[in-house]
This record gives C-alpha cells, sequence and structure tokens, in this order.
C-alpha cells in the first residue's frame, strides 16, 4: 500500500464563447465534460451572455460565459484539456478572431503569471474585452488579475450590446 500525497488544486478561470451552431449548447456540453472529469471540477458558473463580435466585426454575436474551475493540472496540461474538448467537438473555426463553434481559453491560473510560447496567463487580451469581464465579474469580482480586481477592469471595459441571455444554472438544463 503507499500514500498517495494530497494534491492541490488550483482554482482556474475559463472563458467560454461561440457564434456557429449552437453554441449553448457546445458550451453547457463542454463544462460538463470538464467537471465529469477527476482532475477538474466546475465550481462556479457565469451568467450566459449574448455578445457583439469583438475583433472581428462582421460576423454573427457570440455568446459567452466564463467559469471557475478547481484543477489539479497545471495550466499547459489544462489548456490541453481544453483543446481536446474542443476537438472532440469538432470544433470549426474559419480564421482568427473569426466564427467559431466554441472556443475555451485559460484566462487566469491562481495568481500564476506566466508566459511561455503554449499558454500565456492571464491573458493577453483578458481585461480589455467586455465579453471576458463582464462574465468573470460573475464569479469572481474580487479576483486580482494584472494589478486590480474584475470589478475595477469591467468599469472601464466596453460593454455596449452584452446582454444576459440565461441565469446561473443555464449549462446544467441543457
Ligand atoms: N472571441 C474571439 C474574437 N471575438 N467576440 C466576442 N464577442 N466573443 C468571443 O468569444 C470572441 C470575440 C476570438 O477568440
Ligand atoms: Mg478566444
Ligand atoms: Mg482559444
Amino acid at each position: 500500500m503507499s500514500i498517495s500525497p494530497e494534491k492541490v488544486f488550483e482554482v482556474a478561470a475559463l472563458g467560454l464563447g461561440g457564434n456557429i451552431g449552437d453554441p449553448p449548447a457546445a458550451m453547457a456540453e463542454a463544462l460538463r465534460q470538464l467537471d465529469r472529469r477527476d482532475d477538474c471540477r466546475v465550481a462556479a458558473v457565469s451568467k450566459l451572455y449574448s455578445t457583439p463580435p469583438w475583433g472581428k466585426t462582421d460576423q454573427a454575436d457570440f455568446f459567452n460565459c466564463c467559469a471557475l474551475v478547481e484543477t489539479s493540472l497545471e495550466p499547459e496540461a489544462l489548456l490541453d484539456v481544453c483543446l481536446s474538448i474542443e476537438r472532440g467537438m469538432k470544433r470549426v473555426r474559419l480564421e482568427r478572431w473569426g466564427p467559431r463553434t466554441i472556443d475555451i481559453d485559460v484566462l487566469t491560473y491562481g495568481t500564476r503569471e506566466q508566459k511561455t510560447e503554449k499558454l500565456e496567463v492571464p491573458h493577453p487580451r483578458m481585461t480589455e474585452r467586455g465579453f471576458v469581464m463582464k462574465p468573470l465579474a460573475d464569479i469572481a469580482p474580487d479576483l486580482p488579475v494584472k494589478g486590480r480586481k474584475v470589478r475595477d477592469w469591467l468599469e472601464e471595459a466596453d460593454i455596449g450590446g452584452i446582454k444576459v441571455a440565461g441565469d446561473q444554472d443555464w449549462w446544467r438544463a441543457r
């Protein structure tokens, strides 16, 4: 018999989005797949939002949400899990910042700051994106990101056109 060391769980924030097909169904399925894993537990999910496209504006509105995940995975391994869930759901992505069926981004990992070839946390553009900060403020308003709380970043973010499309439990019902 061996004694296994206690796993250390970190809290990571994820941003989910999509604007092709049925993004709320895809996002809900992705969250449930994460929650079923032994190494991840979905601890909180924001409301569901409909958001105007950012970056490339001549495309359909997106659905977006954020989630807090307790995980024993290191950030790169968590990203790999997210990417494999995307692939398993046959993600279609037509171009950078363009239409896609589902996108799962690792936004933060604890309070860790790292920039490797594979992954930068905090996500380099998250604080300027209303479609990230609005849902993140539902579940982690006091989380420090790049020296300020999420709620403070949100005050400066452009949240024009962002609408609530589902309450806190939207992802369980689907
Ligand atoms: N994702 C992008 C580019 N633009 N705009 C909105 N509203 N929501 C997104 O999730 C989004 C975007 C690239 O990942
Ligand atoms: Mg993205
Ligand atoms: Mg992505």
